[in-house]
């Protein structure tokens, strides 16, 4: 038995891989612990609806009793979404218990870049990655994302991280285990709701083309791990950093006062800041994910020309 006989490929993807047309992968706990529903399921149909209008084929990815799916049916993603924080949140570790068990799970993005380099599509969209948690020094809560984009060569487009993470400390993090982190037309590092932080990114790149090319010369030497592209939200619809920089000190003291900590932290905090900022960080949200498929729409389509 191969490992990916616990891989189910939608007939979509699977189209896709056979024809050698762009796939860009899609998590799941974005939508089961990063939005509320129901507007956590319209996104993700919108979101998969946008990378088909941008010429590649969305495979959003889940453990749906007990197999790994690349590609969920429309049933999946409604059942995710209306599950919310009471859906198993699978990191690379819960792998093994939930495929054993036979039970469903959302993917965060370490383990969806496990599955979607299983099923072979090495492009991946999404909002904000995990990181080094603020207060780390203490409490050594570093998310399994990092650890994930030093060993799976998948590429993650996001908008950068939320400062409910300490980002300097997620940037010299990932700078130890050697992984890049491109700025999309930016020098900054993204801090999600807001363009930039105060961290520079290792590398601007201008182009998916030239993303492109560092991807493929990454991964033609063997290069293993991913790479983080930071796309910044459109300024449009970017958050006041006043805003949301109260709201973020507000969940922060509230996960502290409740002593929430292990896994349960960042779907905690991302709760806690959407309550406390109303619909704007919501619409926020959902627009940067947009903005991030587009991106990684562009850059999986390049790097299938590269690759041929
Ligand atoms: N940050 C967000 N939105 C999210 C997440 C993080 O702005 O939805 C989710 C992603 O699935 C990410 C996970 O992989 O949280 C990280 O959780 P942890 O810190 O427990 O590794
Ligand atoms: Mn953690």
């Amino acid at each position: 038995m191969s490992h990916t006989s616990y891989l189910d490929i939608s007939p979509e993807v699977q189209h896709a891989l056979n024809h050698g047309l762009p796939i860009v992968a899609l998590e799941s706990t974005i939508i089961s612990h990063g939005m509320p529903y129901p507007q956590n399921v319209a996104t993700a149909m919108q979101v998969e609806a946008e990378v088909r209008a941008h010429g590649a084929v969305p495979a959003t990815i889940a453990i749906v009793d007990g197999r790994l799916k690349a590609g969920l049916s429309t049933e999946h993603i409604e059942a995710l979404g209306r599950g919310g924080r009471d859906v198993v949140k699978v990191s690379r570790r819960d792998i093994p218990f939930i495929v054993a068990a036979g039970t469903t799970g959302a993917t965060t993005v370490a383990s969806t870049m496990v599955i979607a380099a299983m099923a072979g599509i090495s492009v991946f969209a999404t909002g904000g990655i995990g990181g080094v948690h603020r207060n780390a020094q203490q409490s050594f809560d570093v998310s399994a994302d990092l650890q994930e984009l030093a060993q799976t060569p998948v590429a993650v487009v996001c908008a950068g991280a939320k400062s409910i993470l300490d980002l300097g400390l997620t940037l010299e993090y990932l700078e130890t285990h050697g992984v890049p982190v491109v700025g999309y037309r930016t020098h900054k590092l993204p801090a999600f709701f807001t363009q930039d932080s105060a961290f520079s990114v290792d590398y601007r790149l201008d182009s998916s083309l030239e993303i492109a090319k560092v991807l493929h010369a990454k991964w033609a030497m063997n290069l293993k791990g991913g790479m983080v592209i930071a796309n910044p939200i459109p300024e449009e619809f970017a958050m006041p950093r006043a805003v949301i920089d109260s709201a973020i000190e507000q969940a922060l003291l509230e996960a502290q006062q409740q002593g929430v900590g292990g896994k349960e932290s960042t779907p905690f905090l991302l709760a806690r800041v959407c309550d406390l900022t109303g619909g704007d960080s919501l619409a926020a949200n959902i627009q940067l994910v947009l903005n991030n498929a587009r991106l990684a729409c562009a850059i999986a389509s390049e790097l299938r020309q590269l690759s041929q």
